[in-house]
């Protein structure tokens, strides 16, 4: 260690930092860790136990997924014990005074078990409380060094570990999945250059502009704060009176009135940095990029009905599609793109790039694909993963920079600032499943519940008792984008954040006539749970500003006038894309098929067996899951004599978590189920909400019974009804399929409902 002490510091008189050389972080001590290692440091202990195995650091041993590895316990098999591993005897019964006597103070053991369980619980997220988590990895297509030198993005066919949660906002963490709302979108990259957290959301744009806002909004559509209602809703009068104040959400409210914020699944959706971030190569020059991640499985949403009944038949949805799709090996993937987009275009655009309420067309600035995302292994333990996980903006890695965007900027404080009390301390980062996978170096020491051991004297910097190390490396490290920066301090915005319409209108005349229908259906809904007509007559006033056709809509169904439009702050520009098809979720219809699709095939006595068994067997070869629903369960026998087991009955597994039904032939079987009320209300929320049904011969009995239109109201033919005889059951199979995979008849629908 001598001759480590003895060396000259770097920058001793600390001229690197000061004036014109600050501009280039200095390249710090020529001692690497593993230079130290070669020289033999002493500036470490290296004394052997059994605690410490050979006593040597761990260098680079947490590769991978090592780090979770060191952390996972199994208890299988193995003996019962205390937190002090003390062996149980006897995890019955209370110590006592005495068979009836009172229970004792020196019950360590009771005491331990129960004080654990006092404290199991920690606060929930103060927004996105309720969430699901899946490990998976990305890809990058090829190396992307010449726009980024984001290490994840190097080289061709590379893989960074992930972990991605998806989420609602308002509801708390035992709500409901399928409440009307935006889904986070948030993703871990362990990258070899430290984590990056891209925390986006499935809407690309936000309700507000600045960061100060935050609270407000949080605070107006989170349950009313004197009687803590409704449960993850926005369908109450804080929210709307606080949106109708702030006109800049009229963008947003048009993307979550829309099915983008009642999707399918965690896995039909899309998902979006939100805010401009930058992009730096390794020469330091720097573009403007949008992030963008487009499902494999394409962009499929529920119908309102439809997702208010799923909320009682079963809460966990969401949870249980993405956590049986990674079971059964069909692992969601996405492409993760960007709009790179150059200051000089930026600065050309009607709206300004840093303003969090618009989006840049697609059909103005393409998007370049990065790689590929594929979630492919469910968490052990959802407290200790998906609960744990800390997402953090401020996690950036070299070659991804933030912009000036406001609302960014206040996130950057904001995320770390949670976790300190959600997570108890500043030490969160040693969480095994936030913890990167290449080694924490630095001199950042104690605090609640920490985890490393550092070893040595030496926790400070300069240093020359460890010979300068951990050393900043200025080639290597994290350096700010050097945008200038030179105005008065103010409190305010750019002029062109005052404008609030012209993006709105965009994204509605985008839509196609179902998609629009839906978004006037959910004010109409929303608005009509609001108390207070002076807020319900304020968003009719903003949606005047958006489109006349869409504010009579919702006045109509509100028994009221349109008012005076908002007064406007700024005249609305042309956008530069009219109509914009690729904000529609209809124009992705995916890659994959019916896979995952679940199809009810609704049996009893009598039904037509051998029929039964063929369509199921080659709904399955397809990857679709058909599963056999009858009144009860146990076994049916069919007219051909064999027998089929119900897998599920249609108390427990109601029309609603079905893709599509099939009810095949066999007329006792259908006798029986029309005198079930539950199979007639099963084919008409099958038909309601817009989902292909297959009737075999005697099947179709049960649609009459239902009194569902064998046409579409204009008389044509309804393409997810298919009716078929016996004989024709193939062909009627591949037309089903077919109908499955373009998941919904929309032509079908009319408001009010026929059905
Ligand atoms: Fe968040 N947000 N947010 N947010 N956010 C949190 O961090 C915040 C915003 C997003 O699965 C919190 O750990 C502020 C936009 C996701 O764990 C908190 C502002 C977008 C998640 C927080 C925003 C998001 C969060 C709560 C306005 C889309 C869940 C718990 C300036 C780009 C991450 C936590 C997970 C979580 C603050 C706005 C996405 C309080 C101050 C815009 C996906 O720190």
């Amino acid at each position: 260690g001598m001759d480590l002490a003895e060396a000259m510091p770097f920058n001793p008189n600390k001229s690197g930092e000061h004036g014109a050389a600050a501009r280039t972080p200095q390249p710090g001590a020529t001692a690497t860790p593993s230079s130290i290692l070669a020289t033999g440091s002493t500036s470490t202990e290296t004394i052997a136990s059994a605690k410490t195995g050979d006593g040597q650091p761990l260098i680079g041993a947490n590769a991978g997924v090592l780090p979770l590895d060191r952390a996972r316990a199994d208890g299988s098999g193995m003996p019962l014990t205390t937190s002090q591993g003390v062996p149980v005897a006897d995890n019955q019964n209370t110590l006592k005074a005495g068979l009836r006597g009172p229970s004792l103070m020196e019950d360590f053991i009771f005491r331990e078990k129960i004080t654990h369980f006092d404290h199991e619980r920690i606060p929930e997220r103060v927004v996105h409380a309720r969430g699901s988590a899946a490990h998976g990895y990305f890809e990058s297509y090829k190396d992307h060094s010449a726009i980024t030198r984001a290490a994840l993005f190097s080289a061709a066919g590379k893989r960074t570990p992930v972990f991605v949660r998806f989420s609602t906002v308002a509801g708390e963490r035992g709500s409901t999945d399928t409440a009307r709302d935006v889904r986070g979108f948030a993703v871990k990259f362990y990258t070899d250059e430290g984590n990056f957290d891209l925390v986006g959301n499935n809407i690309p744009v936000f309700f507000i502009q600045d960061a100060i806002k935050f609270p407000d909004l949080v605070h107006a559509l989170k349950p009313e704060p004197h009687h803590q209602m409704p449960q993850a809703s926005s369908a109450h009068d804080t929210f709307w009176d606080f949106v109708s104040l702030m006109p800049e959400s009229a963008h947003m409210l048009m993307w979550v009135m829309s099915d983008r914020a009642i999707p399918r699944s965690y896995r039909t959706m899309q998902g979006f940095g939100v805010h401009t971030f930058r992009l730096v190569n390794e020469q330091g020059q720097s573009v403007f990029c949008k992030f963008h991640w487009n499902p494999k499985q394409g962009t499929h949403s529920l119908v309102w009905d439809e997702a208010v009944r799923i909320s009682g038949a079963d809460p966990d949805f969401h949870r249980r599609d993405l956590w049986e799709a990674i079971e059964a090996g069909e692992f969601p993937e996405w492409e993760l793109g960007v709009q790179l987009i150059t200051e000089e275009q930026a600065a050309s655009f009607a709206f300004d790039i840093l303003d969090p309420t618009k989006i840049v067309p697609e059909e103005l600035v393409p998007i370049t694909p990065l790689g590929r995302m594929v979630l492919d292994r469910n968490p052990d333990n959802f407290f200790a993963e998906t609960e744990q996980v800390a997402f953090c903006t401020a996690h950036l890695v070299p070659g991804i920079d933030f912009t000036n965007d406001p609302l960014m900027q206040g996130r950057i404080h904001s995320y770390v600032d949670t976790q300190l009390t959600r997570l108890g301390g500043p030490n969160f980062h040693e969480i095994p499943i936030n913890s990167p996978i290449v080694q924490i170096q630095n001199n950042q020491r104690d605090g609640f519940h920490r985890q490393a051991i550092n070893r040595g004297r030496v926790n400070y910097e300069p240093n020359s008792l460890a010979g300068g190390s951990p050393a900043q490396n200025g080639t290597r490290g994290f350096t700010s984008f050097p945008q200038p920066v030179a105005e008065d301090k103010v409190r305010g915005k750019p002029e062109l954040f005052a404008e609030h319409y012209g993006q709105a209108r965009l994204f509605l005349q985008s839509q196609t006539p179902v998609e629009q229908r839906h978004i006037a259906m959910a004010f109409r809904f929303e608005l009509s749970r609001c108390t207070v007509s002076a807020v319900r007559r304020r968003v009719l006033a903003l949606l005047a500003n958006v489109d006349l056709d869409l504010a009579n809509f919702v006045a109509t169904g509100l028994g009221m006038e349109v008012p005076k439009p908002l007064p406007l702050a700024l005249d609305t520009p042309i956008p530069e894309y009219e109509p914009s098809p690729a904000l529609s979720l209809l124009v992705r219809p995916g890659e994959t098929g019916i896979r995952t699709r679940k199809v009810a095939i609704l049996v009893g006595h009598g039904v037509d067996a051998g029929a039964v068994r063929s369509m199921y067997q080659s709904l399955l070869a397809d990857g679709a899951v058909p599963r056999l629903v009858g009144s009860m369960l146990g076994k049916v026998t069919g007219f051909d004599g064999q027998e089929l087991d119900v897998e599920i009955s249609m108390e427990a597994g109601p029309a609603v978590l079905w893709d599509a039904l099939i009810v095949p032939d066999g007329e006792e079987a259908v006798q029986a189920l029309a005198r079930d009320a539950h199979a007639k209300e099963f084919v008409q929320l099958q038909y309601r909400h817009c989902k292909p049904i297959m009737v075999v011969g005697a099947g179709a009995l049960l649609l009459q019974k239902a009194e569902i239109p064998p046409q579409l109201p204009d008389g044509s033919d309804d393409p997810g009804l298919i009716g078929t005889d016996p004989e024709d059951l193939d062909a009627a199979l591949a037309a089903f399929k077919e109908a499955l995979a373009s998941h919904r008849a929309y032509a079908r629908e009319t408001d009010p409902p026929l059905v």
